[in-house]
């Protein structure tokens, strides 16, 4: 019989969470980009074994709200770290372990769950810079286990993964063996969208980026996905910068935003990409259901 559960993978904006989840199910299923708050609902990645069935929860980066948008990436991490087996903080560990990832790291101590430190980006660490910092930890008697993990080279993730087992409370499957993911296809797609905004546009942009499907249909003859969507912005002053000159950057996003597409779907894509204004929607809860963040 397998052992199942639940980690949720929690931690301060842009510590690497979302390449854990993704090293851990060795599927590249949540997006990662370089700006905070890439990650805005929780996404669930599956990893199934002979033993085991973990169901990881990868959250949104804990960050002060200051929208309604904000708001709901705080509920969505309240509710993924309370009812868990364990809970998995991730900690940014290439510039030392910050004060704010302990306060956070304190936060998860009074959940009355089982808390296992990742620090990560330890392929750009010194580790005579970061041993000292790890006595850091040391402090804080409700963390069980320390693990120092790169995500982006693949080391020490089995070890970790292995070593998150023992946690398990459960023995009924909750997914299927071959599921990797709670999300939709639609939803997959939506989101390389958006993670393509984030890695062409620059500083306050991508964080005022919804991705809409407006179709998404996949043409037997052809062998091809037909997919359109609206590219969301939230000033007007933005559309231009997200069309670029001549369209270039809208180009750039759709080129970059097909070829993962054409990945995840195993066949031809033919994308469509329309940019639109919809003032303020980071405010506007009728946009943001549309949008599928449903408060
Ligand atoms: N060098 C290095 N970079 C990493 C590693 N893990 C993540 N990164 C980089 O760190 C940045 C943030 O990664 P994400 O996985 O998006 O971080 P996150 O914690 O999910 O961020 P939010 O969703 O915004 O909270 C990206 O540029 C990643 O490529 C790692 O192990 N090594
Ligand atoms: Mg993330």
């Amino acid at each position: 019989m397998r052992k199942t559960g639940f980690i949720a993978i929690a931690g301060l904006a842009n510590a690497g969470k979302s390449t854990l989840l993704n090293a851990l199910i060795e599927q590249k299923i949540a997006i990662v980009s370089p700006k905070p708050q890439t990650t805005r609902d929780n996404i669930l990645g599956i990893w199934t074994d002979d033993d085991s069935q973990i169901v990881f929860v990868d959250t949104p980066g804990y960050l002060t709200s200051r929208n309604a948008l904000g708001d709901f990436m705080l509920k969505s991490i309240d509710s993924a770290i309370s009812d868990v087996d364990c809970l998995l903080a991730v900690i940014d560990g290439h510039d030392g372990i910050s004060d704010k990832a302990l306060a956070l790291l304190e936060k998860y101590g009074k959940k009355n769950v089982p808390v296992v430190v990742a620090v990560t980006k330890t392929d750009i660490t010194q580790p005579e810079k970061l041993m000292p910092e790890l006595a850091k930890l040391n402090r804080y008697g409700f963390v069980k286990e320390v693990y120092c993990v790169s995500a982006r080279k693949g080391r020490n993730i089995s070890t970790l993964r292995n070593g998150l087992k023992k946690y398990l409370t459960g023995d009924s499957m909750y997914f299927q063996e071959d599921d990797i993911t709670d999300k939709s296809r639609s939803y997959l797609v939506a989101e390389i969208i958006r993670e393509k905004v984030l890695l062409n546009c620059d500083e306050e942009i991508p964080h005022g980026v919804g991705i809409q499907l407006n179709k998404m249909q996949y043409d037997e003859e052809r062998d091809e996905w037909d997919i359109d969507a609206n590219v969301i912005v939230e000033k007007a002053s933005h559309k231009p910068i997200v069309l670029g000159k001549q369209g270039a950057m809208i180009k750039s996003i759709g080129r970059d935003a097909r070829r993962d597409m054409e990945k995840l779907l195993e066949s031809h894509v033919f994308l469509t990409l329309w940019v639109k204004v919809k003032e303020d929607w980071r405010n506007r809860p009728s946009v943001m259901n549309e949008l599928g963040y449903k408060i």
